[in-house]
């Protein structure tokens, strides 16, 4: 099997919620040292939204959207080491604070960012989601962070990250992080509406962001 064939084969076996399907060929997708980054972008990323569209339609429901969240979730667990072993031998670039905001538990994307971050050699502090703005404040305190990164899924949610900038602001912080956001329903627009510094389409380009503003790009 090609390259292409085994990313397609294990974004079919997300669309088709096949766990074992989709773990088998990361694992040969690994083997023919495709890279991981690759794997999420063509396989997950494109998967996801397929099942996102079948749930819209109303060919999925709740249930089949739980169990492709457990098999993306899975797939990052199996590609964690090879994205860290990368981040480990660099040079620490600047500490991150990352989260999903409050009233959001999609934690896939954000969790792609965080170990496409530590890889790109951040130090990220990883507040998991349904993070309330306190909680953000709270942990750029504590860990000394100079990045904020949120992550929304929901369009209802997305409003929170408009809180997290004010309540930085009333914690005479905001002039001392920079801060991105992204996530689907989030916009450049929206992103520079509520103040934010950067906004990532994607992982990679928030990823990119981040290096510039640390001057590692
Ligand atoms: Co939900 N869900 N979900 N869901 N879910 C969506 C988001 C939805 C678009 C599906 C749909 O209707 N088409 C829809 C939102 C509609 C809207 O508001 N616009 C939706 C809904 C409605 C819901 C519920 C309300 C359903 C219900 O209960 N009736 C509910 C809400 C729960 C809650 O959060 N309070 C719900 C629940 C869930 C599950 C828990 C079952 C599960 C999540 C499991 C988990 O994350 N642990 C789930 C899933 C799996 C999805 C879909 C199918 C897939 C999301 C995903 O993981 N994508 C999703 C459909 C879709 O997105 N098309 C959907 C893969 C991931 C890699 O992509 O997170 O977008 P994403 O990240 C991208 C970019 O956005 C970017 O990088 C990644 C790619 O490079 N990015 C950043 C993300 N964060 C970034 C931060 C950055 C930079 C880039 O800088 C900081």
């Amino acid at each position: 099997m090609g390259s292409q064939d085994i990313l397609e084969t294990i974004k079919d076996c997300i669309v088709n919620l096949d766990p074992n399907g989709a773990l088998e060929n990361v694992k040969k997708a690994l083997e023919n040292n495709i890279p991981p980054t690759e794997i999420v972008a063509k396989s997950v990323v494109e998967g996801m939204s397929i099942v996102g569209e079948k749930f819209e339609k109303g060919e999925y429901f709740l249930s089949e959207l739980i169990v492709a969240g457990e098999i993306g979730k899975e797939i990052l667990k199996a590609l964690d080491p090879y994205l860290k072993q990368v981040g480990a031998k660099m040079k620490k670039l600047g500490k991150v604070v990352i989260g999903t905001v409050r009233g959001d538990l999609h934690d896939i994307g954000k969790n792609l960012v965080a170990m496409m971050l530590e890889s790109a050699g951040f130090e990220v502090i990883d507040l998991g989601a349904d993070v309330p703005p306190e909680k953000f404040v709270e942990a750029v305190k504590i860990h000394d962070a100079n990045i904020v990164a949120m992550s929304a899924l929901l369009t209802v949610t997305m409003l929170e990250m408009k809180n997290v900038i004010e309540e930085l602001k009333k914690a005479e912080l905001r002039d001392k992080v920079k801060v991105i956001v992204g996530g689907a329903p989030v916009t450049k627009e929206y992103a520079n509406s509520i103040g934010a510094d950067g906004y990532g389409e994607t992982a990679v380009d928030g990823i990119r962001i981040c290096k510039q503003w640390v001057g590692a790009s």
